[in-house]
């Protein structure tokens, strides 16, 4: 497929990641001026290169006519939370929504995938309007905790180093430290109160400093 079309394609994909980082921002900046905890800690976004949707759609045996519909990350969200706790509340934001339609969603939370990875996949209908008109499209949302994500960070830079070959040893630290993962967010969870009375304090303290 030329160049050119693949811009085509890709456009509207690149103005739905932007809009949906601007309105989960948003969410964020809502959240700190009326003074409360955002369950939200972080958002980015990102377009799914060309030659990685080409990787997945061979590896999945798609067409090419089919590929918009059966690679459902060509646009991606990722929105990261401090607590576990946190996750669950931000899907009840997104289901609540009316420009975000869900279509499936996939709890890697409770139920961990084999290599220890951990997240809660959302994939959304979302419409967005270009010159060439008004475009109904997917994207995947997916959330998960800080320690989640720097667990996920690390492996997935090892599985493109490794590729299909990953070390039986490095595996299995991979799986001890999903599971020392597991316990990390329990813990904070635990002090989560106290956490979020000490965060709220240092924000007022914040804020009379820059009102000064
Ligand atoms: P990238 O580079 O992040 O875009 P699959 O059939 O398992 O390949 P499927 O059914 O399309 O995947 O969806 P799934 O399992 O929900 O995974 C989609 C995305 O979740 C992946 O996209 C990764 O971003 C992330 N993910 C899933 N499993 C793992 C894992 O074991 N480790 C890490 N680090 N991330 C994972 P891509 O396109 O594979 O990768």
């Amino acid at each position: 497929m030329e160049i050119q079309l693949w811009r085509e394609i890709l456009d509207p994909y690149f103005l739905a990641v932007d809009e949906l980082v601007v309105k989960f921002n948003h969410i964020i900046e809502e959240y700190r001026k009326t003074g409360d905890y955002s369950p939200i800690e972080q958002v980015n976004g990102r377009v799914k290169t060309i030659s990685s949707i080409l990787e997945k759609a061979q590896k999945k045996q798609i067409a090419l006519e089919d590929m918009e519909e059966k690679v459902e990350d060509i646009a991606g969200i990722r929105i990261i939370c401090q607590f576990v706790e946190d996750i669950q509340k931000v899907v009840e934001i997104i289901k609540k929504r009316t420009d975000m339609r869900i279509k499936s969603e996939k709890d890697y939370i409770t139920k961990m995938k084999p290599s220890g990875y951990r997240s809660y996949h959302i994939i959304i209908y979302y419409t967005v309007q270009t010159l060439k008109g008004t475009k109904e499209l997917q994207a995947e949302i997916q959330i998960r905790t800080l320690a989640m994500n720097f667990w996920s960070t690390i492996e997935h830079s090892l599985q493109y180093k490794y590729k299909q070959n990953m070390p039986e040893h490095i595996r299995d630290r991979l799986s001890k430290a999903a599971d020392a993962v597991i316990i990390l967010d329990q813990e904070m969870s635990s002090v989560r109160d106290e956490i979020m009375d000490a965060q709220n304090s240092f924000k007022i303290k914040a804020n009379m400093v820059a009102d000064i």
